[in-house]
């Protein structure tokens, strides 16, 4: 197989061990072996053999290249808007209040049975395209907008039509514990059932990926989840939880006695939950798009995380209600003026520990043996890319080693 030479550019390796900020290296070169990252260092230190062996030389023009940026929470499957829902907050309407109202995801529901696999995968697509452009290689993406068998799977099949028709791997997570709808109101016990059979069906299919589940006050119990827990692990499926987003009612301790991949949102997460995350290994997904969005002022324990060692994942949480975000980019800023995150740490948040986030080890850094998902920017430092709000500096993504 023929190799690529990139040379002429800076590299964040973003590599666990480095010694240097980012993992950085000055006047790198990357040798990509067909969708694998062959080597990668100093141009000074590649050996001239593998360099003679290297039929295609691509000149980077100085740019600064990172691992492909990875958006490791996204429920970006969805029918309509709810830009009615955003005039009614800002006149002082509660979210919790427009859900306890039939509001909010139960509005997101009803626009999403309405609409076709087409039409869903045509308004799908183009959130999936700005993500695209700003570097995405790997997207997460929930289904839990169809609570019933054939919605979930509706929306599931557009996920993964979705990355069967871009150049982009998409990561599917059944979610069908989002909310209770409406043929079930009432009944949360009687609904957690017929999302076990969900579960079960859509599994069969090859259809998921993970299994996640809003514990919540406004959503399940930490019985409930249990029980969805449960069942995902009988199938040998992975586990994420949103956790302790509008209150802390010990989802995450629940998902770190499961072994979960990550608990996602954690505004309220407590010291026991911290550590036991820690215990556990599983990432903190921090979402500022939505802490933003519904104007929160209760951060997430980012201090209480590093004390423990929590590795810390930033993503968009792109949905309708809380977070109608597609630049992951723009997430990167605020997690460094909304929660104080280092551009360093922001930037493993969207590669290294969202990697870990998806139980993907093959992917988030730049390193040898790892895919070859990269991003050419046109910057000289990567604290740039959290610095600057609303530019796009990107130049080329290489995808699987094929610029797309
Ligand atoms: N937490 C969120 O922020 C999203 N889902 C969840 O469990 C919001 C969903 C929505 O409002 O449509
Ligand atoms: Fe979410």
């Amino acid at each position: 197989m023929s190799l690529q030479l990139w040379h002429h550019c800076t590299l964040a390796t973003l590599q666990a061990d480095a010694t240097e900020p980012y993992g950085l290296v000055c006047d790198g070169a990357m040798v990509v072996q067909g969708a694998t990252l062959k080597w990668v260092g100093p141009l000074a230190e590649l050996p001239e053999a593998l360099r003679a062996q290297c039929s295609v030389q691509h000149d980077a023009l100085g740019a600064l290249i990172t691992p492909g940026l990875i958006d490791c929470h996204t429920h970006l499957v969805y029918g309509g808007d709810r830009a009615a829902e955003f005039e009614q907050r800002l006149q002082g309407v509660g979210y919790e209040e427009i859900a306890r109202r039939g509001g909010g995801i139960a509005s997101t529901v009803r626009a999403t049975r309405e609409a076709s696999a087409e039409q869903l995968t045509a308004s799908s697509a183009q959130r999936l395209r700005h993500l695209m452009g700003e570097g995405v290689t790997t997207v997460e993406i929930k289904s839990g907008y169809g609570l019933a068998l054939a919605h979930e799977r509706k929306c599931l099949q557009v996920a993964r039509a979705l990355g069967a028709d871009h150049a982009v791997d998409v990561r599917t997570t059944f979610l069908g514990a989002h909310a209770l709808p409406p043929e079930f109101a009432g009944q949360g016990d009687a609904y957690i059932e017929e999302v076990l059979r969900m579960l079960a069906q859509l599994a069969g299919e090859g259809l998921v990926d993970a299994v996640d589940a809003f514990c919540e006050r406004i959503a399940f119990s930490t019985a409930q989840t249990e029980r969805v827990f449960q069942a995902a692990q009988a199938l040998g499926l992975a586990l994420k939880l949103h956790a302790e987003q509008l209150s802390d009612s010990g989802g995450a301790q629940l998902a770190a006695r499961y072994g979960a991949l990550s608990c996602d949102h954690l505004e309220w997460l407590s010291d026991a939950g911290a550590a036991a995350m820690a215990d556990a290994g599983s990432v903190a997904v921090l979402l500022p798009g939505a802490f933003y969005f519904l104007r929160e002022t209760k951060l997430p324990p980012m201090d209480l995380l590093r004390q423990h060692g929590v590795p810390m994942a930033i993503s968009t949480d792109c949905n309708p209600g809380s977070s109608p975000c597609t630049s992951l980019l723009l997430m990167l800023n605020m997690a460094c003026t909304l929660f104080r995150l280092t551009p360093e740490e922001a930037l493993a948040g969207v590669t290294r520990h969202a990697a870990r986030a998806l139980g993907l080890r093959d992917r988030g850094m730049l390193a040898p043996g790892l895919r070859a998902d990269f991003v050419l920017w046109d910057l000289q430092h990567p604290a740039q890319l959290a610095y600057a709000l609303g530019a796009n500096p990107l130049i080329h993504t290489v995808f699987k080693g094929e610029v797309r």
